[in-house]
């Protein structure tokens, strides 16, 4: 029988799930486990700069691909570093499992009396603890094939998340005749069968989904993690079902067509929110409906309509209003259910009715856009960018954004996708820092040219990955928008604290250095593009570019987020956010009425007198 290392026997059990990338940052305390994978020959290690962007890389790499991500990060301060990346795959639901060294069990701090034992100990399993799915120190070698099993299945079934596995310095180097079969793991608590009465209940939906004048369908990101895109998109084609979407299922269906009714939420396409309004029945399929997406009233979501929600999580079930139906089903069950149960019914007439006022409502806000009055020379509208940017796209391209900022916003707002692109972005955590280390996991997941979307100070916050990327070497666009630092903040400080800039610009102590010299120091080509005459033969030359690039966009410093859901000061200095409907710039009351009817919402009245 040959022996090995359990290290050994760890990579060549997460080979053959099929994982063929694994991020990584060597240390002492996980030296055993780097080894490994250096030797694992079915998995190509990639090395980065931060353990924050191993484990941001590993989630883009489960985002692409389907498959777990994986991380390997060492003890202490590399643990440490974790931490914002198991976060972000915690709040969107992404199966990461990190590898983490530690001390061997002599040194470890059994008692937890102690700060520290062992050389740079920390307890990352206490830390995350209540951002897992699953954390473990394991001291026993042989309990280690179990311990890896349970975490892997917990990372990948029920609602998917990032689970942590502790190996300590002996047990890594344990010498054992594992080598790396599957174990028996404990009975997977998540893996419990939903399937009671899934049938029939798919059939009372069909009969309501067929009956309903103005049916909706939600598609939010658990439908992605669930792998049934494609399932949903054919049964939703062939029965004309409109459907709203999410930041994350962007690219569900391309931005023309008759069935898309836009991305909701407080920042959105005015059009989208109203056809939310006017719906009779919504189902709304792994979306968690969190403030954001519903202006911060829940109740009123939908208020016309009947309200069905399926969903994984029963937490995310119990907090909805009583007015929704709420089912707890895994979507990999629920929508080839539904597709069978729906297959011979007919599409009725008045879904044509149906289709026409929400494309009628879309041209007519589609164009809605609000650029600044200011005219800055060297300077242009970030709204004129992703107008042009939209165009210069042919369709099928991967599409990587950063998480956070205002330009990310305008981009979620106002990007027109196309047909088969793949678009990607972290929502929950809503961190700065993810772009690069994002853009690196999937260019690792994937052969083809990939673009990044991110703005200049998010990019500073894991500006090292830069050179990952150049050691990767896979062709990748990285447009930077460059608006002199944090634009969304600097507005915030604008309106609540009248212009008392605080590290928000070159004026307030934070600066953004040249983005031409850091172009040049990592190895891209450079690009610029600061006004409208040249754009459309800069975009082209970014993308016929093979190789690595980096396109600076020099827009306007301080452009406003338009249209959006206001939050508005009531007469004794109440904070009160506008219906979801009834977003900024206020419509006149008279065009808002001939849309959404005379019955409208009181506050929408209100707002209109307070303004
Ligand atoms: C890690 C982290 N720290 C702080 C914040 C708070 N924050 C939100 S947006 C923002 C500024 C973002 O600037 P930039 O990335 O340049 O985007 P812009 O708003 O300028 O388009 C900050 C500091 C955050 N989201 N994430
Ligand atoms: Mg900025």
């Amino acid at each position: 029988m040959a022996l090995s290392t359990i290290s050994k026997g760890i990579f060549s059990f997460i080979a053959d799930l099929g994982v063929d990338r694994v991020f990584l940052v060597p240390g002492g305390g996980n030296m055993f486990l780097v080894d490994a994978v250096g030797s694992e020959p079915r998995i190509e290690y990639v090395t980065v700069h931060h353990e924050q962007a191993a484990v941001i890389a590993a989630e883009y790499y489960s985002r692409k691909t389907g498959k777990l991500g994986v991380a390997v990060v060492t003890t202490g301060p590399g643990s440490s570093n974790a931490v914002t990346g198991i976060a972000g795959a915690w709040f969107d639901s992404v199966p990461v499992l990190i590898l983490a060294g530690q001390v061997k069990k002599q040194d470890y701090n059994v008692s937890g009396k102690l700060r520290q034992s062992g050389p740079q100990e920390i307890d990352l399993v206490s830390m995350v603890s209540k951002i897992t799915k699953f954390a473990k120190t394991c001291f026993s070698p042989a309990e280690l094939p179990m311990d890896l099993k349970t975490a892997v299945d917990l990372a990948q079934s029920g609602r998917p998340g990032p689970v942590v596995l502790e190996v300590p310095l002996d047990v890594q180097s344990a010498i054992t005749s594992w080598v790396g079969e599957p174990a028996i793991a404990e009975k997977v608590t998540d893996n419990v069968s939903l399937l009671d009465g899934l049938s029939s209940f798919c059939e009372e939906l069909v009969t309501e989904i067929i009956t309903a004048k103005r049916p909706l369908i939600v598609v939010g990101y658990g439908v992605k993690s669930s792998l049934q895109i494609e399932a949903l998109r054919e049964l939703i084609v062939s029965k004309m079902l409109p459907v709203s979407l999410t930041w994350p299922t962007t690219d569900f269906l391309s931005f023309d067509d008759e069935l898309n009714a836009g991305r909701f939420g407080v920042v959105a396409k005015r059009h989208a929110n109203i056809v939310i309004q006017k719906s009779d029945f919504i189902l709304v399929l792994g979306s968690r409906l969190d403030n954001i997406q519903t202006a911060f009233k829940i109740e009123r979501f939908g208020n016309r309509a009947k309200v069905v929600v399926v969903d994984i999580d029963p937490a995310e079930l119990e907090k909805l209003p009583d007015r929704f139906q709420k089912f707890q089903y895994n979507l990999r069950d629920f929508i080839p259910a539904l597709a069978i149960a729906i297959s011979d019914a007919d599409v009725p007439e008045t879904r044509k009715a149906w289709i026409s006022e929400i494309t009628e409502l879309r041209r007519r806000f589609e164009e809605e856009v609000f650029r600044s009055e200011i005219k800055e020379k060297g300077r242009i509208s970030i709204y004129d960018f992703i107008d042009k940017l939209s165009n210069s796209f042919r369709g099928n391209e991967i599409i990587v954004t950063g998480s956070s900022g205002l330009s990310v916003e305008v981009f979620y707002t106002h990007f027109r996708n196309l047909k088969g692109q793949w678009i990607a972005l972290t929502t929950g955590l809503g961190a700065m820092g993810y772009g690069l280390p994002a853009a690196l996991g999937v260019a690792a997941a994937s052969k083809e040219k990939i673009y990044l979307f991110e703005s200049d100070g998010s990019l500073m916050m894991n500006l090292q990955e830069l050179q990952s990327l150049k050691t990767l070497g896979c062709p990748i666009t990285i447009f930077v928008q460059n608006n002199d630092g944090y634009a969304s903040i600097r507005s915030t400080q604008e309106n609540y604290f009248n212009r008392r800039y605080v590290g928000t610009g070159p004026s307030s102590r934070l600066e953004i250095p040249s983005i031409e010299k850091l172009a040049n120091s990592f190895g891209f080509e450079y690009l610029v593009i600061s006004s409208l005459d040249d754009i459309e033969q800069k975009l082209a030359l970014a993308h016929e570019n093979a190789g690595l690039m980096i396109c600076e966009v020099v827009l306007l410093r301080d452009e406003k987020l338009m249209p959006k859901c206001s939050v508005i000061r009531t007469e004794d200095n109440q904070m009160i956010s506008a219906p979801i409907e009834d977003m900024s710039p206020l419509l006149d009351l008279e065009t808002f009425k001939s849309i959404m009817g005379q019955n409208i919402d009181p506050l929408s009245l209100r707002i209109r007198k307070l303004r």
